[in-house]
This record gives structure tokens, C-alpha cells and sequence, in this order.
């Protein structure tokens, strides 16, 4: 089963998506997400310039000897650019290969684990007010899970808040945005408004808040104390993960469960975090660590360590990374929770798919393969945009983590 062809579709239904689509000599096709949020064209060209020639005349079938050719061939290791573009062969060889079992993804990686995958959306408001009303509409949609992030007084474009509620799109312009933030403002003002979440909502439903990366670690540690009362299932990127080690400081002084992951690339971002159970739940996602078989390794590690998986599913990720997720989440032993931000009816209809949500699960359903399809007509009608994510600074200017 030779690849006839692997071809680079990029397309803009209200964001911009990369998607690399592969077809065999017997004309099976399989699709890997290739979206990169901000730096879409630098994964198109790593695709079309240098993986897509050496893919052609290639077993299909080979899936691990194909990624260890283009990670280990490559001589530059890692990085989200070359990561991004090996997951999205990865996904498309492991989507034609259910194609050719007759099988769904997650049949070839050993059956379900569970009955449907838990997923949390993103509540948000310009006050406490609108938020509380939001988190009502998550519940009243199913949702059991929900993330809470709400506009600091003083702070401009604060990070979560959307205009459009069920959608969030933070790269918003051709030239990023700039956003403010004040840490003093930010924790005087965040632990007070989750407590009236949990106040008005009760103990059942799941809470999770998202830092951006923006605090020190015993800054972080503070926030999780203030939070601990408020029982939320977890803490999000609370310091930049760069300096793995520096987890420890936060994991001494709060109870707090942390999630960190949606920006590695690969299993040795975030090796000693797991063996030295610095979080509690691995957020990498399929599309930019390496695809199917580079997560499903890293989540074993985790499994190892008692860190479950919170796959990043903002919509920056396509429906083609959304199902390939969905897929391994019910496959594995210590799946935690997927993060699921809707698409536009636009994507929808460029993705046709088959994974639907049902009280607060999504499931990738039967059909072979990943169970997505890329419709080129529609795609044809939306070209690319440029757009890039926002910068942030400091009220005195200076820059920070966005
Ligand atoms: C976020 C993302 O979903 C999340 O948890 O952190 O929205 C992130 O900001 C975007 O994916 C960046 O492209
Ligand atoms: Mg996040």
C-alpha cells in the first residue's frame, strides 16, 4: 500500500486550518491536522518543501517507522514547527489504516475504555455577572465540566474573554494585539469571582481556570491556596513551563491539581513534570506533540505516574485533530479530560465528521478511520488570512507571557 500523493490544503472557514491529506495507490485517503495557531504557513511549507516528496513511494502501512524516519531523519529534533508537521502525517497514516481494517481509530488502539469522552467548555464574561450567566448556559447545554475565566477590572482584553461566547478566537488580526495584565489586579480579584461560581452552582460541577502562563511559581502557589475552598479540577498553565523544575516550588505549597501541556511538542517537554509527579493532568494535544503515536506514549509515562491526559482542544485545533483526540481518549487507561471549543457551522461543513456530543461526552462514532472528511470544494471558497496571536505587556510596557 504505497503513498500516491500527500498534498498541503490550507483554508480559512472563519480561522485558518492546515491540513495534510495522504492517498495511497489503491486511492485510500487519510487527513492529519497540521494548524499551528499564528504560524499556519511555516508547518505548510515544512510539509509541502520537505516531507511531503520523501512520502510518496512510502509504505502507508508503516506508521511508528515513518514517524521515527521524519523525526530521527530530520537531524533537527523537535520544535512545534517539525512536530506539527509529523503529527499530521502520523494521524493521516493512522486514519487510512482504520480505512483499510474497516475499523474506527480507537478499535486499532485497543478498544474503549469508556462509554463517551468527558469534555469542559470555556465560560466566560466581562463581569461576574455574565459569567455566572454563561456557566448556567454551558450546564443547561450538557456540559459537566466548565472552564471559568472572567475580565479583570483594570486589565485590558483579558485573556478568555470573547466576544462570541461559544467560539473563542484569540488570534484576532494580521498584526498581533496588544493585551495588558497586572498580576496584583489579577489576584486580588480571580479567587472571589470562582467562589461565587462554586457558590451558585454547588459541589458537582467540575471547575477548571486557566493562568496563560502569566505567574511565578510561588505566585501560582498563592493563587491555589486561595483556590483550594472552591475545589476546581484543575489549575491550568499557572507558570511557563519552560523551566520543568520549577514546578516544585508550587506543588509544596497548594492541593491545587495542575494541568500543563498545550504548547510541548514532545514527550521530553514534559518527561520530569510526569516522573516526578509535578502535575496531574498532561494537556498535549495530537496535533503539536507528534500525533497519535508520540501522545499515546507520552500518556502512557503519565499513566505510569498517576497524571492523567487534558488534551488541548481549543478551536485552533481542526475537526481532523478534534476526532483523532477523541479517538485516543477512549482508548486509554488514564484519560482525565478533553477540552472541546466548538467549531464555526463553517468548519463544520469544510470537515464533515462523524463524532457528535451527547450530555457532556463527545464520541468519535464507527465509522473507519479518524471519521472526518475534508470537503476541497468548500475549503476552495475561504483562502488564508494572516493572523497572529496577541502580545501582552506589563502596565509599564514591559513584555509578557501572553
Ligand atoms: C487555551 C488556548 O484552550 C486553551 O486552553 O490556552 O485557547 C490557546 O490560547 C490557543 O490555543 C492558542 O492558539
Ligand atoms: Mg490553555
Amino acid at each position: 500500500m504505497r503513498i500516491a500523493q500527500a498534498e498541503v490544503v490550507v483554508t480559512c472557514p472563519g480561522r485558518n486550518f492546515v491540513t495534510l491529506k495522504i492517498t495511497t495507490e489503491d486511492g485510500v485517503t487519510g487527513l492529519g491536522d497540521a494548524t499551528l495557531n499564528g504560524r499556519e504557513l511555516a508547518v505548510a511549507a515544512y510539509l509541502s518543501e520537505h516531507v511531503a516528496p520523501v512520502l510518496v513511494g512510502r509504505d502507508a502501512s508503516r506508521i511508528e517507522d515513518t514517524w521515527q524516519y521524519l523525526f530521527q531523519g530530520a537531524y533537527w529534533r523537535r520544535g512545534p514547527v517539525t512536530m506539527t508537521a509529523i503529527a499530521a502525517v502520523d494521524t493521516a497514516l493512522w486514519d487510512i489504516k482504520g480505512k483499510v481494517a474497516g475499523l474506527p481509530v480507537y478499535q486499532l488502539l485497543g478498544g474503549a475504555c469508556r462509554d463517551g469522552v468527558t469534555v469542559y467548555g470555556h465560560a466566560n464574561g466581562d463581569d461576574v455577572d455574565e459569567l455566572l450567566e454563561q456557566v448556567a448556559r454551558f450546564r443547561d447545554l450538557g456540559y459537566r465540566a466548565v472552564r471559568v475565566q472572567v475580565a479583570v477590572p483594570g486589565i485590558e482584553h483579558s485573556y478568555g474573554v470573547s466576544r462570541d461566547k461559544l467560539f473563542y478566537e484569540p488570534a484576532d488580526a494580521a498584526s498581533p494585539t496588544q493585551a495588558t495584565w497586572s498580576t496584583q489586579r489579577y489576584l486580588s480579584f480571580v479567587p472571589n469571582a470562582i467562589g461565587r461560581v462554586r457558590e451558585e452552582f454547588g459541589p458537582e460541577l467540575r471547575l477548571l481556570h486557566d493562568v496563560h502562563h502569566r505567574l511565578t511559581p510561588i505566585e501560582a502557589a498563592r493563587l491555589g491556596k486561595a483556590l483550594e475552598p472552591y475545589g476546581l479540577t484543575w489549575l491550568e498553565d499557572p507558570v511557563p513551563a519552560d523551566l520543568q523544575e520549577g514546578f516544585r516550588l508550587l506543588r509544596q505549597h497548594t492541593t491545587v491539581p495542575i494541568a500543563v501541556g498545550e504548547v510541548f511538542s514532545s514527550i521530553w517537554d514534559c518527561h520530569q513534570l510526569i516522573r516526578e509527579q509535578l502535575i496531574d493532568y498532561i494537556r498535549t494535544t495530537v496535533v503539536h506533540a507528534g500525533g497519535i503515536s508520540h501522545l499515546r506514549r507520552i500518556f502512557d509515562l503519565a499513566a505510569l505516574h498517576h497524571v492523567r491526559s487534558g488534551s488541548h482542544g481549543a478551536t485552533d485545533l481542526s475537526p481532523v485533530a478534534m476526532a483523532a483526540a477523541l479517538h485516543v481518549d477512549l482508548s486509554i487507561p488514564n484519560f482525565g479530560l478533553q477540552e472541546y471549543m466548538r467549531h464555526t457551522d463553517e468548519t463544520d461543513a469544510v470537515f464533515p465528521h462523524t463524532y457528535r456530543f451527547e450530555e457532556g461526552c463527545l464520541h468519535p462514532g464507527e465509522a473507519p478511520g479518524l471519521g472526518v472528511e475534508l470537503d476541497l470544494e468548500a475549503a476552495a471558497r475561504y483562502p488564508y488570512r494572516a493572523a497572529q496571536l496577541p502580545t501582552n505587556r506589563l502596565e509599564d510596557g514591559t513584555v509578557h507571557p501572553w
